[in-house]
């Protein structure tokens, strides 16, 4: 609706930079890549765009590990590409959001060669995390979310905290410096005319002073655990509060989204508060699996939080860390039905929605690429399969890989041949695509005064149902059972992910199966909340 801010009800799709287009047969994606193909994503009807990092790297994390905060990694293009970028998206009305990785640097960073040859001490080596060790053993019982221990020794015997890779050391910031230089870096690609940031690991620059032991050893789990002091620290919060005073002496259009893993919706709520960054990805409803039961409460929970701070929901299915959706929700026919009811659901609630690039053609996971390709720095550490499977090139056109993605036969991972079936091209003419019906439900959802920015109001509905209403004159129901379901719904049906039929009043929802209808004449009859 008018009046209300861009980022309170956009939907943004995140593009793997090395994985969307590539545009000078190297077989990796690349920023003149993206920018070729932004009128697909401008008619996909995506409001800005995520660009992971594309930063100066030697790509032990895939950009993650940043040697230049404000240089583009020459495997990706140069800053004219991006500049060239940013003005064809701001013109085809695209904002665009960068990456900013501050809890750690990489290992090749200047500031990091420099604290190595430095020594103890020494004021280069206070803009990381050094300790002495005990005995032979690390400085604490920290482990990384890859796997293994937090903390490396260096020849002059002291360790180093990574919480991530080796090759990416935590930085400090406890020292002012740190916090300077990061200022800078937001400013570089603000003036360069970014609209907003997404902020890696936005709970865990700061740790627990003395950097207690936890007493407990196990891989690092990210929701639903106790306490740890390494993460979701309340001094993280000051870091958020200075940036949003930065971002604010812009123009007030620029935005940060936290990519912050909080025990519980209450805690991840404080990275949202009216003083702090604007958004935070809902990993809760990522998380949430096939069940009616547990989707509703997790959006109940994140709605109720959202709005006790007076910041938009999130919604996010997938992205570059997890298992893609399809594959999560059962996989083959089964997994693709229930992803476009998740897209529906997903679209319809209220608040801000992410889609993670070729989610809109229903791309599984990739569960067989062959070891050779397997280059994820958390697989073999972790107890996790790695995350290279959901991180595959998209497939464009034509009928064998790389389908249009590269002129290069060997991309940095193989399309598998039976995506000839999903490629953009194979998908764009056939009106029962999931290209189709995400275009379709993006076109609904810009044009429909009920959706967007708002509340969500529960309709009474059979087993294993969600239904609700947006408002008098928008309804939605997903039935996530193994048996069609009867929905009362007065109106017209807008939009399913599947076959539906008519019955009076009745709308008759197969298994796996959402509808959105135009609700009217009086669809709050039978409102529950
Ligand atoms: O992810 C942070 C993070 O915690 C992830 O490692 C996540 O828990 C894990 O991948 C789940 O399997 C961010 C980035 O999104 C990720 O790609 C980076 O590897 C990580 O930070 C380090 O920068």
């Amino acid at each position: 609706p008018a009046g209300t801010k861009w980022w309170r009800d956009a939907v943004i799709y995140q593009v793997y930079v090395r994985s969307f287009a590539d545009s000078d047969g190297d077989g990796i994606g690349d920023l003149p890549g993206i920018r070729s193909r932004l009128p697909y994503l401008a008619e996909l009807g995506v409001d800005a765009l995520w660009l992971t990092p594309f930063f100066t790297s030697p790509m032990a994390d895939f950009g993650y590990d940043v040697a230049d905060y404000r240089d583009v990694d020459p495997v990706f293009g140069d800053l004219t590409d991006f500049k060239q970028l940013v003005h064809d998206a701001h013109e085809l009305g695209l904002k665009i959001i960068v990456d900013v990785v501050p809890n750690h640097t990489s290992d090749r960073h200047a500031w990091f060669e420099q604290a190595l040859s430095a020594g103890p001490g020494s004021p280069e080596r206070e803009r990381y995390i050094f300790r002495e060790g005990r005995g032979d053993l690390p400085p604490n019982d920290w482990e990384s979310v890859f796997g293994g221990p937090a903390w490396t020794r260096v020849p002059d015997g002291q360790w180093y905290l990574h919480l991530f890779a080796p090759e990416q050391p935590d930085l400090n910031w406890e020292n002012p410096e740190v916090h300077a230089e990061f200022d800078d870096v937001l400013r570089f690609w603000l003036d360069l005319g970014v609209d907003g940031f997404r902020i890696d690991v936005a709970h865990g620059m700061v740790k627990a002073p003395g950097l207690p032991d936890i007493g407990r050893t196990g891989q690092v789990r990210m929701l639903g655990t106790a306490a740890l002091p390494y993460f979701d620290q309340d001094g993280v919060h000051e870091i958020h509060r200075r940036w949003r005073r930065l971002l604010d002496s812009y123009d007030g259009e620029r935005i940060a989204v936290a990519e912050a893993w909080a025990p519980d919706q209450e805690r991840l709520a404080n990275y949202v508060r009216p003083d702090e960054l604007h958004q935070a990805f809902n990993f809760h409803y990522l998380s949430a699996g096939w069940d009616a039961a547990v989707q509703r409460e997790v959006i109940d929970e994140s709605v109720r939080v959202a709005a006790s701070v007076g910041a938009p929901t999130t919604w996010v299915l997938s992205n570059h860390d997890v298992k893609r959706h399809v594959t999560r929700f059962g996989g083959g026919e089964v997994g693709v039905r229930r992803a476009r009811a998740a897209a529906l659901l997903t679209l319809a609630l209220p608040g801000s929605a992410y889609v993670y690039q070729g989610e809109e053609l229903g791309l599984p996971e990739v569960l067989d690429l062959p070891e050779e390709f397997l280059q994820d720095p958390q697989r073999g550490r972790g107890a996790e399969d790695g995350r290279d499977g959901c991180r595959v090139p998209l497939p464009w056109s034509g009928s064998e890989p790389p389908f249009g993605f590269s002129s290069s036969a060997s991309t940095w991972l193989p399309i598998p041949a039976e995506w000839r079936a999903l490629t953009v091209e194979a998908q764009e003419g056939d009106p029962g695509s999931v290209l189709s019906l995400y275009r379709e439900a993006l076109r609904v959802r810009r044009e429909h005064p009920a959706l967007g920015d708002g509340t969500l109001r529960w309709l009474v509905g059979p087993e294993d149902t969600l239904v609700f209403a947006r408002d008098p004159r928008f309804g939605c129901a997903v039935n996530f059972g193994s048996s069609a379901r009867r929905i009362l719904a007065y109106g017209e049906p807008i939009l399913a992910s599947g076959p539906i039929e008519r019955d009076g009043h009745h709308i008759l929802l197969p298994p796996d199966t959402a509808v959105w209808w135009n609700g009217s004449p009086d669809p709050w009859k039978g409102a529950v909340s």
